[in-house]
């Protein structure tokens, strides 16, 4: 079966994936395209999708009788809409992050897709796709002993000059909100901010670096340090530390250079780079689920889980160095 997509959203990440469902990978083809733009839906059916239709609205899109499955690229604030709308019309859905740009409106999303009672969203957290992601969470499951502690670093070289500060929680460390949760198998309980002396490459409303600390259920200690204007590369880290040892975030391949009298190793500066393998990898996943009318990988869930413990970094942002704690409602039975 050739699962008919429609995506709405054709700028840099709308528009990657349609070229990797048409040119890349199996089982799927774009339909459909729309965009608030709708010259920007039109170029990517000129390059891309020759035979797909243009759609003035999401809302058409998504109602289109050829439209199986849809993926949801606009920009955030759109996405609740959307993803409500899919769910309505019993289509599956990969949304991008975030879910929703509120935990109310990831609930609305939790609340609908468990009345309908079986899974359609995918949310794309693809580092839960990563190679190195997945290599770690093996040795963090099997070799390590019971995980204690995770050191884990979120560099950017430079950001857009709008980035301000609580976007470093909603923009940046949400993929360590996510996949930190799935490496541990864990949920959070309490989150706190606290910021180190700042550098000068920050603004009146960029406070750059923090440093996030986390604490699981389990007892787990997390610290994450975002540090967004780092000039160096972009650069994540992550080390897990086990009552046995300690497992680290492989670094991404790279040629190494003995040159000048110096031993090298280039470090990527672009984030698309870094996990540009796993959103292949998600993206199969998603065509193979909705295949069979379902979707599998990130949930609703783990997006509302993500907006809500945001929700509580941000505050614990505003609150200089308070502990603020996450209480996340009964999971409805559809995700466990
Ligand atoms: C961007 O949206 C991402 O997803 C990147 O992973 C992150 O490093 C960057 O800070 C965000 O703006």
């Amino acid at each position: 079966m050739t699962v008919r997509i429609g995506v709405i959203g054709t700028g840099m990440i709308g528009r990657d994936h349609t070229r990797r469902i048409q040119q890349v990978l199996a089982g799927a083809q774009v339909v459909a395209l729309s965009d608030y733009s709708i010259d920007a839906a039109r170029a990517v059916q000129a390059d891309l999708a020759p035979d797909a239709t243009v759609y003035e609205t999401g809302e058409a899109l998504i109602g289109a009788a050829d439209v199986d499955a849809v993926l949801v690229c606009s920009t955030g604030s759109t996405h609740e809409a959307y993803v409500l709308a899919a769910i309505a019309a019993g289509k599956p859905c990969f949304c991008e992050k975030p879910l929703a740009t509120t935990a109310q409106g990831a609930k609305n999303i939790v609340d609908a897709e468990a009345a309908h009672g079986t899974r359609l969203v995918q949310v794309g957290f693809m580092r839960r796709y990563d190679a190195g992601y997945r290599m770690l969470k093996q040795v963090v499951d099997s070799q390590i002993g019971t995980p204690l502690m995770v050191h884990a670093a979120h560099r950017n070289p430079a950001v857009p000059e709008q980035y301000v500060t609580p976007m470093a929680i909603h923009d940046t460390m949400i993929h360590e909100i996510d996949v930190l949760r799935w490496l541990l198998d864990d949920d959070y309980v309490s989150a706190q901010v606290v910021f180190p002396r700042v550098s000068s490459k920050s603004h009146s409303k960029l406070r750059d670096p923090q440093i996030v600390l986390l604490e699981t259920a389990k007892g787990v200690r997390i610290d994450v340090e975002i540090f967004v204007n780092c000039t160096y590369g972009y650069d994540i880290q992550c080390q897990v530390v086990g009552e046995e040892g300690l497992a680290n975030l492989p670094e991404p391949m790279a040629i190494t250079k003995r040159l000048g009298a110096e031993l090298r190793n280039d470090i990527m500066t672009d984030w698309k780079a870094r996990f540009v393998d796993s959103y292949d990898v998600e993206l199969a996943d998603f065509i193979a689920a909705a295949a069979r009318g379902t979707a599998s990988g990130p949930s609703a869930w783990d997006g509302y889980v993500a907006a809500i413990t945001s929700d509580a970094c941000v505050t614990a942002q505003e609150s200089e160095g308070q502990i603020i704690p996450i209480t996340l409602p009964a999971r409805p039975a559809l995700y466990n």
